[in-house]
């Protein structure tokens, strides 16, 4: 029919690798749209406790079991976050899923999922989509931790104890999934030790053929 493909990357590497920094420089250049899975988290967080702390109006509309619920959700996706766990899919593949159809685009930049094979499995499963490639940003921990700890933008995970259980979940869990694509041939690997525009002019290569 006239429906386009869809095309899906995702874009994995340790936390403070640079996905979102990269990816916005993908967005301007090639026409895809942006999804942070992390971004999507934080977003519905702040809007479920908008709903619980702001005004006595939300609450009165809702009802008081849903009022509880989402209380309850934004709480737990919260103290996951600061714990450095990975969310269940059920949670983060909806958030992309709807995020996908409000866009109205065929190009996505998946950025920070999957983290582990639950949610590849969960994301496959459900969507029936197969990423076009994997790009991934290969960058030392040490460097990682010094951009985290002078980003400076109050996230409640960019303090020395979650970052360093970031790393232990992205060595345990994610690299795991990154590896399954890489049997696959479909893994671009860059280094991302390197200043951003730097980096990006390897990104660029890699996109050329998907241009906007
Ligand atoms: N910076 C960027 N590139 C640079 C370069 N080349 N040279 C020097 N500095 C560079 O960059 C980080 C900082 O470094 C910035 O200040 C930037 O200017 C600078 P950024 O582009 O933000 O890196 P990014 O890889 O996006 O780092 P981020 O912290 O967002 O990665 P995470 O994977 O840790 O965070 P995410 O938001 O994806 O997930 C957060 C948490 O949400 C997870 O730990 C988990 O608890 C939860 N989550 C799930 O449970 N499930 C999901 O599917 C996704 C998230
Ligand atoms: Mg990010």
């Amino acid at each position: 029919g006239s429906e386009k493909k869809v095309i899906v990357v995702f874009v994995l590497g340790g936390p403070g690798s640079g996905k979102g920094t990269q990816c916005a420089n993908i967005v301007k250049n090639f026409g895809f749209t942006h999804l942070s899975a992390g971004d999507l988290l934080r977003a519905e967080i702040s809007s479920g406790s908008e709903n619980g702390w702001k005004g006595k109006e939300a609450i009165n509309k809702i009802p008081k079991i849903e009022f509880a619920s989402i209380v309850f959700f934004s709480t737990m996706i919260q103290n996951m976050i600061k714990e450095g766990k990975i969310v269940p899919s059920e949670v983060t593949v909806k958030l992309l899923q709807r995020a996908m159809k409000e866009s109205g685009n065929n190009k996505f930049l998946i950025d920070g999922f999957p983290r582990n094979e639950e949610n590849r499995a969960a994301f496959e499963e459900v969507t029936k989509i197969v990423p076009e490639f994997v790009l991934f940003f290969d960058c030392p921990e040490e460097e990682m931790e010094r951009r985290l700890l002078s980003r400076n933008q109050g996230r409640v995970d960019d303090n020395v104890e979650t970052i360093r259980k970031r790393f232990k979940v992205f060595i345990e869990s994610s690299i795991p999934v990154i590896e399954h694509y890489g049997s696959k041939g479909k893994v671009h690997k860059v280094n991302a030790a390197r200043p951003v525009e730097e980096v990006f002019e390897t990104v660029k290569e890699i996109f050329s053929p998907y241009g906007a």
